[in-house]
C-alpha cells in the first residue's frame, strides 16, 4: 500500500485523506515519561510510517513511533500481541543467560493510556516502544560483524523455539509462501492493470520458468522434509540495532515474526547484507553477492543454529538465498505490474529497479551456489 503523506513540519503530517494528524497528540495517547520535545521521522522501511519522538529531558527515553500499514497487517490485536510475547520471552531468556544490557537487547512495547497495545485514532493505528539508546542501522555489515550477526540469528531463532503458550497466529497469511506469491505474480499478469506487461515480460517468462524449483521448500514442507519455526521473516540488515562500536544489539521490526522456514531468515540477510550493492541500485554493476559476508554470517549462524537445525536445513540454506532472492524480485515485479500498490515508491519507475537489482543478485548467487554449497557442508562436518 503506497501512503501519500509527507512532513509539513517536524510533528505534523498529511495522511492520504488530506487529514492533519499531530504526532506529539497520538504520542500523548501513550503511557510515556518526560515532555515530547520533538517528533522527526525515521529509518527507511518500505510499509509502515515511523518516527522518532525525543524527549526533552536526558533522563527520560525517546520512543519510536510507528503508524502501522492496516492494509497490510489487518488484525492490529494479533500483531502487536504477537509482539509482546516475542519480546517478553526474549527478555527473560537473555536475563536467564545473565545478559546485563536488557534494555538495549530488546524491544520494549509501551501501552496506550487504555492499556491496549496500540492506539486507534479513528483511521489509522499506532503503536510505540522504547528508542535504543545509542543504536544505530545499517544496510551492509562487515565481514567482521557478520559473524556475530549470524550468531545472534541463530539466537534468536533458538530463544523462540520453546515460546509458550499457543503457536504465534501468522500475522500476513501465506507470507513467505512461494506459490502464493507465484499466483499474485500469474494475477498481475492476467490483470495487467497498468499495461506495464509488455516492458518485463522477458523478466516475466525467466522467473517463470524457474517457479518449480523455487517452489522446493513447500514441496519439502509437505513431504514432512521441513519444519516450520518461528523466524522473523524480513532479516534484512536494515532491521538490525547495532550499538556505537558497530556491535550487534537486537532484532527489530518483528511484525513478520511468525511460523515459516529458517531458510527465510537465513536467506533474507544474504540477500539484503551480502549484497554489494543497495536493494535498489540503479547501477547494476555493483550488485554481486558478497562472499565474505556469506561465508562468516553462516559461520555464525550455524554454530548457534546447529542444536535445533536438521541436516535438510542446513543443507539447503544457500538455497533459501536463492529463494529469497527470487521471491523478492517476484515481489517487487508484482507490485510493478500491479502499478505500485504495495511498497513505497521514490520514483515512478522505482519498483522496476528494484527487480533489475534482485534480479542481478540473483544471477550473481546462482554463479556462487556450488561455492556457497561446499562452505556450508564444510562447516556443517
Ligand atoms: C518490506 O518493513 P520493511 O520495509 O523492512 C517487506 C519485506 C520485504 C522488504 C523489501 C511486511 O520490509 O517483506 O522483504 O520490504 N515487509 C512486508 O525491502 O511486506
Ligand atoms: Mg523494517
Amino acid at each position: 500500500m503506497k501512503i501519500f503523506y509527507f512532513c509539513q513540519t517536524k510533528e505534523i503530517i498529511i495522511n492520504k485523506n488530506n487529514i492533519i494528524v499531530d504526532l506529539k497528540k497520538i504520542t500523548s495517547q501513550f503511557t510515556i515519561q518526560g515532555e515530547i520535545a520533538e517528533v522527526a521521522p525515521l529509518g527507511t522501511g518500505l510499509i509502515n510510517d515511523t518516527f522518532r519522538v525525543k524527549t526533552s529531558s536526558e533522563k527520560t527515553p525517546d520512543y519510536v513511533l510507528q503508524r502501522i500499514n492496516h492494509a497490510i497487517f489487518q488484525d492490529v490485536e494479533l500483531l502487536q500481541n504477537n509482539i509482546q510475547r516475542i519480546t517478553d520471552h526474549i527478555r527473560h531468556k537473555l536475563s536467564e543467560k545473565g545478559e546485563n544490557d536488557l534494555e538495549r537487547k530488546t524491544l520494549t512495547v509501551i501501552p496506550a493510556n487504555d492499556g491496549k497495545l496500540y492506539y486507534f485514532d479513528g483511521e489509522s493505528y499506532w503503536r510505540l516502544t522504547v528508542f535504543i539508546q545509542n543504536s544505530q542501522t545499517y544496510e551492509q555489515v562487515t565481514p567482521e560483524f557478520s559473524y556475530l550477526t549470524g550468531k545472534a540469528f541463530g539466537e534468536f531463532q533458538y530463544f523462540l523455539s520453546d515460546l509458550p503458550g499457543e503457536p504465534l497466529g501468522a500475522t500476513i497469511p501465506d507470507f513467505h509462501n512461494m506459490i502464493f506469491r507465484l499466483q499474485q505474480l500469474q494475477d498481475a499478469i492476467n490483470a495487467n492493470p497498468a499495461g506495464r506487461l509488455a516492458k518485463v515480460q522477458p523478466i516475466v517468462d525467466e522467473l517463470l520458468g524457474r517457479a518449480e524449483d523455487m517452489c522446493k521448500a513447500e514441496r519439502l514442507y509437505k513431504e514432512g522434509k521441513l519444519p516450520k519455526r518461528i523466524t522473523h521473516c524480513d532479516t534484512k540488515v536494515n532491521n538490525m540495532l547495532f550499538d556505537e562500536n558497530g556491535k550487534f544489539l537486537c532484532v527489530i521490526d518483528l511484525d513478520t515474526t511468525m511460523p515459516g522456514f529458517v531458510l527465510s531468515d537465513f536467506g533474507d540477510f544474504i540477500r539484503t547484507a551480502a549484497n554489494n550493492g543497495a536493494e535498489d541500485d540503479e547501477d547494476l554493476s555493483k550488485v554481486n553477492v558478497n562472499m565474505d559476508i556469506f561465508k562468516e554470517f553462516s559461520r555464525g549462524y550455524i554454530e548457534a543454529a546447529r542444536p535445533f537445525l536438521t541436516q535438510t536445513e542446513i543443507e539447503n540454506l544457500p538455497y533459501g538465498a536463492q529463494l529469497l532472492t527470487y521471491m523478492q524480485t517476484v515481489r517487487f515485479l508484482t507490485d510493478y505490474i500491479n502499478g505500485d500498490t504495495y511498497y513505497k515508491i521514490k520514483s515512478p519507475e522505482h519498483n522496476y529497479q528494484r527487480t533489475l537489482a534482485q534480479l542481478t543478485l540473483l544471477h550473481s548467487i546462482d554463479a556462487h551456489l556450488e561455492e556457497m554449497n561446499n562452505w556450508i557442508k564444510q562447516l556443517s562436518k
